[in-house]
């Protein structure tokens, strides 16, 4: 078969909840992936900062395999010998005190969100059915009823309602708004350190230590959705450090797994998930032996290759080299660590045909909001891939 084969069988068959580039890819290694005409591409979109360790990590497969061949699911109502060991290596790396382990980032988020209500009834004294959760303009946390409930884009939401009540929506990036959007009902202000979906939307140096320090006046949790800017996508092992701040509650998903598996977490640095008794909460799936191995795994490569590291510094490389193409319709050109994007004015006729062109060069990334390309490589990209990319993504976006 060839790719119009296998694009013919998903048109006709699939949901048509997607619009891909018409790849069709059959092998990953590293920041590669290879089409099933054996055509070579630079992934720079990382499954949305799910592979960060690169396409099938050797040494997540060893492990898969090995615990796929002992035991993957166990349900939790017995225990594993995997998933105290994640608990510990995962809050030494991110100086949390408690876990909880989910699948899906969206599953998370709606875990946090439970968790912070059930806490401002039981400790802050909120009324019944009166917790309020704060959330910024143009947020991206999730597909399910609750979570677009509260998107600003008319494409996640239009259609789905009715929605779940108890959110506000304050502009991301102005700490006067949140400070003021506070009520005593307040549970949570729930933001991501840098809005991906939104297009790599930077907030202004400061916004996050203000927030902290917001919260922490009026006893609201502060929950950052660091699924897609965690685990070294930054240049740091959390979004938050670039402020020198603690969350009190973080979330994490997609490259907790080096993209093997479906795992995520609610990360505590506070007392709130306390409030959970036993048979409140939980998952079919939710830390499995399975997953709970390759999250390891994914973890300590983070760590021993130093790749939180590299992408500081490959991410300095990256923005310097998109910074030298000259072409009048770019309005922006923003990044911070591995984490990038182009921002053209609406008059250029929008990011997509760029990413087809890139495509042809033989560099795989994907526009968001019409008007942006994305550049989010796996964080062992080197010097001299960027060198090798720069090269197609300047001769492309090149005015
Ligand atoms: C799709 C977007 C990115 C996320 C943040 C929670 C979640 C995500 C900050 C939910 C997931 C994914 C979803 C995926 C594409 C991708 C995405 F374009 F949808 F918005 F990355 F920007 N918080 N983002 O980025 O995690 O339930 O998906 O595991 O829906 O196509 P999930």
């Amino acid at each position: 078969m060839l790719t119009a084969d296998y694009i013919n069988l998903e048109d006709e068959l699939g949901a048509h909840n997607y619009k891909p580039l018409n790849v069709v890819l059959n092998k990953g290694a590293g920041i590669w992936v290879w089409d099933v005409e054996g055509k070579k591409y630079l992934d720079c979109l990382s499954a949305y900062s799910a592979v960060n360790q690169g396409h099938c990590h050797p040494e997540i497969l060893k492990t898969m395999q090995a615990q796929a061949a002992r035991l993957t699911l166990t349900s939790r109502a017995f225990r594993n010998d995997q998933l105290g060991l994640f608990y510990k290596e995962i809050c030494h790396l991110t100086n949390s005190h408690k876990v909880l382990p989910m699948n899906s980032g969206a599953e998370a988020v709606e875990t946090v969100i439970k968790t912070v209500r059930k806490w401002g009834y039981q400790v802050k004294g909120v009324p019944k059915d009166q917790a309020e959760i704060i959330v910024c303009a143009d947020n991206f946390h999730g597909r399910t009823i609750t979570i677009v409930g509260f998107s600003t884009d008319e494409n996640s939401r239009g259609g789905f309602g009715p929605f779940t009540p108890g959110f506000k929506i304050i502009p991301f990036g102005d700490a006067d708004a949140l400070e003021a959007a506070i009520s005593p009902n307040t549970v949570a202000f729930l933001v991501e350190p840098i809005q991906g979906e939104a297009g790599v939307i930077i907030p202004p140096p400061g916004y996050l230590k203000t927030a902290r320090e917001i919260c922490s006046r009026h006893n609201v949790v502060l929950v950052l959705d660091e699924i897609q800017t965690g685990l070294g996508r930054t240049g740091k092992m959390l979004a938050e450090e670039h402020e020198g701040i603690e969350a009190d509650l973080t979330l994490v998903g997609k490259a907790l797994s080096g993209g093997y598996y479906p795992v995520s977490a609610v990360l505590s640095n506070k007392e709130v998930m306390d409030v959970l008794q036993p048979g409140e909460h939980g998952s079919t799936f939710g830390g499995n032996p399975l997953a709970c191995a390759v999250a390891r795994t994914a973890l300590r490569v983070l760590d021993e290759e130093n790749l939180v590291e590299n992408a500081a510094r490959m991410g300095t490389y990256f923005l310097e080299g998109l910074r030298q193409i000259n072409n009048a319709q770019i309005k922006e050109i923003r990044g911070r660590g591995l984490m990038l994007a182009v921002e053209f004015d609406p008059a250029a006729g929008g990011a997509r045909q760029y990413c087809e062109q890139l495509q042809q060069a033989g560099i795989l990334c994907k526009e968001t909001h019409d008007h942006t390309i994305r550049f989010a490589p796996p964080l062992v990209i080197t010097r001299d891939d960027i060198d090798w990319a720069m090269e197609k993504i300047s001769a492309v976006l090149a005015g």
